[in-house]
Order: C-alpha cells, then sequence, then structure tokens
C-alpha cells in the first residue's frame, strides 16, 4: 500500500519542522506532500530544503492563499497522479497527532474514507478554550441533523481516505474553502455509498503560530451546509411528487 501525507500550510515555520520530524519517526513508509500558500514567513522554502535531504518529502507551492480546501483538492490531484493508494490530510500545527495516524492507517482496510474523530468514545480535545469546543459541538451537529449523515465529527481535518474514493468525486466541483472542505468532502463520499468509519483520536490545540479560523469560514460552512441539505430535501420531494 502506497501512502501519502498531505500538509496544508500558511505561516507554520515554527510548526511544519517538528510535525514533519514526528510523522517521519511515526510512519516512516508514508511520503508526505507539503502544499504551501507562498507562506509569507518561508515555510515554503524551508520545506523545499527538506525535501533535498529526504526524497520522500515532496513540496507544492501554489502562488497565493487561496484556503485549505484547495491546497487539498491540489494535493488529492498530485497524489492521484502518482499512484498512491491511500491519502491522509493532516494539519501542520501538531493538532493532528502524527503517532495516531497507524490508528487511521489500521481502519482504512475496512473503510473508504476514515475520520480521526474528538467525539467518539476515546477521542478527546486538549486546551481547546471552551468558545472553540462550543463551536466545534454546533459545526458537527448542523451538518448532521442538515445532511442525515449519521457520524460525530463531520468537520475533522485529520482523515485517510482510499484513492478510489477521491477518483469517485469529481474534485474540480469541490468549491468550500474552510470546514465547510471536510463536511462537503464527507457528503459526496455518503452519498456515493461509500463507507466512512470514524476513529479515536487526541486533538491538540496549536502551541505555535496563528490559527486561519475566521468568520468568514464559518459563514462559508453554515451557509454551504444549509444549500445542501435544502437542495437535498428538494430532489428527495421532487422524487416523491414524480416532477
Ligand atoms: N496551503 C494552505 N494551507 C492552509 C490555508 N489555511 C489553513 N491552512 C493550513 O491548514 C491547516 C489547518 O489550519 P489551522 O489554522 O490550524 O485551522 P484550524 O485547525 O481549523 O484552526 P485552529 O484549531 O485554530 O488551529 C494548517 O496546517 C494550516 O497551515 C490556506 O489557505 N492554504
Ligand atoms: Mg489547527
Amino acid at each position: 500500500m502506497r501512502l501519502l501525507t498531505i500538509i496544508p500550510t500558511y505561516n507554520e515555520i515554527e510548526s511544519l519542522p517538528r510535525t514533519l520530524d514526528r510523522l517521519r519517526v511515526a510512519v516512516p513508509e508514508s511520503d508526505v506532500l507539503v502544499v504551501d500558500d507562498a507562506s509569507p514567513d518561508g515555510t515554503g522554502d524551508w520545506a523545499d530544503r527538506a525535501a533535498v535531504a529526504d526524497p520522500q518529502i515532496h513540496v507544492l507551492h501554489r502562488t497565493q492563499k487561496n484556503g485549505l480546501g484547495g491546497a487539498y483538492i491540489a494535493g488529492f490531484h498530485w497524489g492521484l497522479d502518482q499512484g498512491y493508494d491511500v491519502l491522509v490530510e493532516m494539519d501542520a500545527d501538531g493538532s493532528h497527532q502524527p503517532e495516531q495516524l497507524p490508528r487511521l492507517i489500521e481502519a482504512i482496510d475496512r473503510a473508504d474514507l476514515v475520520i480521526g474523530s474528538r467525539r467518539v468514545p476515546g477521542g478527546k480535545m486538549v486546551n481547546w478554550p471552551a468558545h472553540r469546543k462550543l463551536i466545534s459541538i454546533c459545526g458537527s451537529l448542523y451538518p448532521r441533523i442538515m445532511l442525515g449523515l449519521n457520524l460525530t465529527d463531520v468537520t475533522a481535518g485529520y482523515r485517510a481516505y482510499r484513492a478510489d474514493t477521491l477518483r469517485a468525486i469529481d474534485l474540480d466541483d469541490v468549491q468550500s474553502k474552510g470546514y465547510g472542505f471536510q463536511v462537503d468532502m464527507t457528503f459526496r463520499t455518503a452519498l456515493l455509498g461509500k463507507k466512512i468509519v470514524e476513529v479515536p483520536i487526541t486533538f491538540v490545540e496549536r502551541e505555535y503560530g496563528e490559527s486561519k479560523m475566521s468568520g468568514n469560514i464559518i459563514t462559508e460552512a453554515v451557509t454551504s451546509v444549509t444549500q445542501w441539505g435544502l437542495a437535498a430535501r428538494w430532489n428527495v420531494l421532487k422524487g416523491k411528487l414524480g416532477l
């Protein structure tokens, strides 16, 4: 099984070296693709040097900051073109512990998508402020109700996809950028009838650098989920009415 871990970065000069070191020790068989959006702090240049020193590290440079979703889509295309079997999503900031990646990889044997969940038994959040927990709980509950997804953590970004799952999705049609991206991909995977499994992870608040979470990202996610949910209901109704 050829494994690729994709790490999107924007200004992660303090976090990326630590995360990469930990990942290469915890899961040495995984190749790594850093997708950097021209970080002003030099993260992309640092990653280039890391790639020269370690042939299992690769770097994709995009010319401007254009969201987590776009970075992952670019990374998925690269990984599928290179023939990887499993593509993993991991944040650079240490929130997704590389030491827990084996849990996701072990579960991909019996799933098309594995989500590292903070809310299944055994899942945890460490050092997360109460307001972030509240946003996260609502962010998980709303798509669950609106989209009928029987999952505990649909916005979670620590994931493993089988290449076949990604090939079945029209990746260029995915426009969501932030949290909406994770929900969008989960919904598309579920609509294809694919098997989604959640495994517990411990999510650790970032120690270095700044969060890119913003009001815009939340608004985008809520608006999109509402649209997708209403569209799905409308399609069911049309079917029932024979329209
Ligand atoms: N390439 C790229 N990476 C991004 C972009 N926005 C965020 N990222 C990366 O995506 C990962 C998650 O972003 P975070 O800022 O940690 O967002 P978050 O985890 O939702 O928020 P926090 O929990 O507050 O850290 C990190 O590795 C970021 O560097 C972007 O526009 N482009
Ligand atoms: Mg983070």
